[in-house]
């Protein structure tokens, strides 16, 4: 479903004064954005486990549970546990909504540029997608591409589930070959770079600002590992939601039908479902907040009464005081210019940006240049 029709509310960016944010002084609590585990750094999910929904090992959720709920002072559970299958219908659902832009910005844009942005690639080129999400938004990029030469898109996702929908989704595009690859993010990527044969530029998608959910430093030590899985020359195309009034940027994670609270709440249901945990899905409700300081919206679930909770397996007993939060998720914003200054201390050059005037959304188009600053 597109509300608006294509392209019509699409152009080129001039640029806009960039007022220089405070650097995050987070840690890296929420280190990794959703459908991007920690597995990262601890490697795939290991074959024989038992996997929760959304092909997460429910020894590692168990854990990354445990963790987060015995924090002393703010607890918090990691957003990449929204995406088991409700949550990715959910999510769905969101995105269709009128109060969140987001996603019909992104695929707008892409839509739009897909001819200049495959033209700004030399040929021959593959494109790996970091998240395979519903598939939509790649259509139009390999669309272009296949036109032009007979192409390969790995799309690189730890859900096998949302693989499978992605190459149905894609798997009727003329001279496209769809190649998933069961992976995190970085070592799916890694993969991709070592099947390239000679001469052959790579196309990196990361869009739908999934980057938001990383601390700022974070983000940033992830675009420069993405650049270390690249050559000099190789693209980037960076998806990143932007700076708007506070009401709307709220509303759009407090919509007033509640599928974002559904969204929310079903962390907690998960638990229940996957580590038999038992919270009481009725005592808690769904708070998006602005922070002014570190220009993020946080979702927090908010104990309604002083109560104790019991997940069994993740071996767990957690007491909350009335009012007290769970932490689920930040969603940071940008401007066009941070992403570009961003970009640059990771080792790219920024060579294009384009927004959307309905929806304030930018899609950077990055190339990677010589020589890799983080080897
Ligand atoms: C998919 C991570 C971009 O942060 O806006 C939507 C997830 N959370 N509503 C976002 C989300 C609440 C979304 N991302």
């Amino acid at each position: 479903m597109i509300p608006e029709p294509a392209g019509a509310s699409s152009h080129a960016w001039a640029a806009i004064a960039y007022r220089p944010g405070q650097r995050s002084r987070d840690n890296d609590r929420f280190g990794y954005p959703s459908c991007m585990g920690k597995q990262e750094a601890r490697g795939a999910g290991s074959g024989g486990e038992a996997r929760g929904g959304g092909g997460v090992s429910l020894r590692e959720f168990a854990a990354d549970v445990r963790a987060g709920l015995s924090k002393q002072g703010q607890r918090e559970l990691p957003s990449k546990y929204f995406y088991d299958e409700v949550g990715s219908a959910l999510f769905e659902a969101i995105s269709v909504l009128p109060e969140y832009g987001l996603t019909r910005a992104d695929e707008r844009i892409v839509r739009a540029h897909a001819d200049e942005i495959v033209s700004r690639v030399p040929s021959p080129a593959i494109v790996a997608e970091l998240g395979s999400g519903s598939g939509r938004k790649p259509r139009w990029i390999l669309g272009s591409l296949g036109r032009r030469e007979p192409a390969v898109y790995y799309p690189i996702d730890i859900s096998p589930a949302a693989l499978a929908r992605c190459e149905w989704e894609l798997s009727r595009i003329p001279s496209v070959r769809i190649i998933g690859m069961l992976n995190p993010y970085l070592e799916g990527l890694k993969e991709v770079a070592s099947r390239r044969k000679d001469g052959q530029r790579i196309l990196v998608l990361f869009l739908g600002s999934t980057i938001g959910n990383f601390d700022r430093p974070v983000g940033e030590q992830f675009l420069g590992q993405v650049r270390s899985a690249l050559l000099p020359g190789d693209a980037l195309l960076l998806g990143t939601d932007l700076e708007k009034p506070i009401p709307q940027m709220l509303a759009a994670y407090d919509d007033p039908v509640g599928v974002t609270a559904a969204f929310n709440l079903n962390l907690l249901a998960r638990i229940n479902r996957e580590l038999g945990g038992d919270f009481d899905l009725r005592r808690w409700r769904h708070a998006a907040r602005w922070d002014e300081q570190q220009r993020r919206i946080e979702m927090h679930l908010v104990s309604q009464e002083r109560q104790t909770v019991r997940i069994p397996r993740a071996g767990v007993e957690v007491s909350f005081r009335q009012d007290e939060t769970i932490w689920t998720e930040n969603s940071h914003k940008y401007t066009p210019d941070l992403v570009a200054s961003m970009a640059q201390r990771a080792g790219f050059r920024c060579e294009a940006q384009w927004s959307d005037e309905e929806w304030p959304f930018a899609e950077s188009f990055l190339i990677a240049i010589s020589p890799d600053p983080s080897r």
